[in-house]
């Protein structure tokens, strides 16, 4: 499949934008950009390729990281079908991230996210940054169908090679964020963005989880999409760092703001920084050099306080945690039928030993 220069793979351009993805590692290797999922051995050397002539992992990430899209491209995907080679992905990873500046952004459905993710992408070009876009795909029928609206926008950065866009389809059941957006960000964070900016769609759990991704978010609201009252029931007025007030060329805007810095003056700033509130026009550009300041001016107040620190290690702190709690599930679930749990069982019904006793020798056992 050819693809625009620049833009790495954006997922389901020939299918509809709710076609369901394949969840089982490896089930789709017909995706463009793909690596083998199965490549036997894992490592490949520097340099060298599978036997089916496919990239490994460590020439992926050198080229990655040289800012070729493709390898972007096929990075993301190895994460995003949880491939096997998953951890060989992230070990090599490692070593290059900490760099970026991560931005969310949401709000409610219609609100502007990708209009001003867009207008963002832009503004951020115009300073020289290499700027990375993930945008969590709406699975929900609320917005379904707005992917592929949200790449023809995007198509104006298509030709150009500091800019890699992607679209990560949301599975329903673990809220609106990918479990995968985290090593996803990792991927564009070590091949040398500057900036990545993350669209989360806004209903559900969504809001919330990506206040735990980003350094600095950003949540979006406008006139006729629900008062800040409304905002604040969906608990999005708790998390954002910076509050966008956009279509402010409707009527009303003026007094979403005013509802806003109402509802923001109630709760006590965890530190002395009171999230700013500015007015945009996304989709003309108005108020985004003001929006980019207020960015800026967060990413040094997040240095300047050590916050930035405190942030990054909560989410690794995250991170670790669920890949943890993931691996041992699948331990847990490895042992149903397993002896030792029958034995066990056998004695606990024979009143031998109790079921507290019996559960610590099972996870001794481990
Ligand atoms: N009048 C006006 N319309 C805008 C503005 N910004 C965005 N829009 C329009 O609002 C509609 C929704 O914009 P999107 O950027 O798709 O909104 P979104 O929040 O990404 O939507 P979902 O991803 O579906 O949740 C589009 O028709 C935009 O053109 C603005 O500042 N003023
Ligand atoms: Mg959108």
């Amino acid at each position: 499949m050819t693809q625009p220069f620049g833009v790495t793979q954006p997922l389901g351009v020939t299918q509809p934008a709710s076609a369901p993805k394949a969840d089982a590692p490896g089930a789709d290797q017909s995706r463009a950009g793909g690596l083998r999922a199965e490549a036997p051995g894992g490592r490949e050397p520097v340099g060298r390729r599978t036997a089916s002539g496919q990239l490994g992992v460590a020439e992926l990430v050198e080229r990655a990281r040289a800012g070729e899209p493709r390898a972007v491209a096929r990075l993301i995907s190895l994460v995003e079908d949880a491939s096997p080679l998953l951890r060989e992905v992230a070990e090599r990873l490692a070593p290059h991230t900490g760099h970026a500046q991560i931005v969310g952004i949401t709000g409610s459905p219609g609100v502007g996210k990708s209009t001003a993710t867009s207008a963002l992408l832009t503004a951020l070009r115009t300073q020289g940054k290499r700027v990375g876009v993930l945008a969590v795909d709406p699975s929900s029928p609320f917005s379904g169908g707005a992917l592929l609206g949200d790449r023809v926008r995007m198509q104006g950065h298509a030709t150009d090679r500091d800019v890699y866009i992607r679209s990560m389809a949301s599975r329903g059941q673990l809220g609106g964020l990918a479990w995968a957006t985290p090593q996803a960000i990792r991927v564009l964070d070590a091949a040398g963005c500057d900036v990545v900016l993350v669209e989360t769609v806004g209903v559900g759990q969504s809001e919330v989880e990506v206040a735990g991704l980003a350094d600095t978010t950003l949540v979006l609201l406008a006139p006729g999409m629900g008062d800040g009252i409304q905002a604040a029931k969906a608990g999005i007025l708790e998390i954002g760092d910076v509050y966008v007030v956009n279509k402010a060329d409707r009527d009303g805007a003026h007094q979403v703001v005013r509802d806003l810095r109402s509802v923001l003056s109630l709760g006590a700033a965890a530190d002395d920084w009171r999230a700013p509130i500015v007015n945009t026009v996304a989709s003309t550009g108005q108020g985004v050099d003001d929006l980019v300041a207020a960015i800026e001016k967060h990413r040094q107040r997040l240095e300047s306080t050590g916050e930035i620190s405190v942030r990054r290690q909560r989410r690794a702190r995250d991170e670790i945690e669920a890949i943890a709690l993931t691996a041992l599930r699948e331990r847990f679930g490895d042992l149903h039928g397993h002896a030792d749990l029958d034995t066990l069982a056998g004695e606990v019904i024979n009143g031998s030993l109790d079921p507290y006793t019996a559960a610590d020798r099972l996870i001794a056992a481990l």
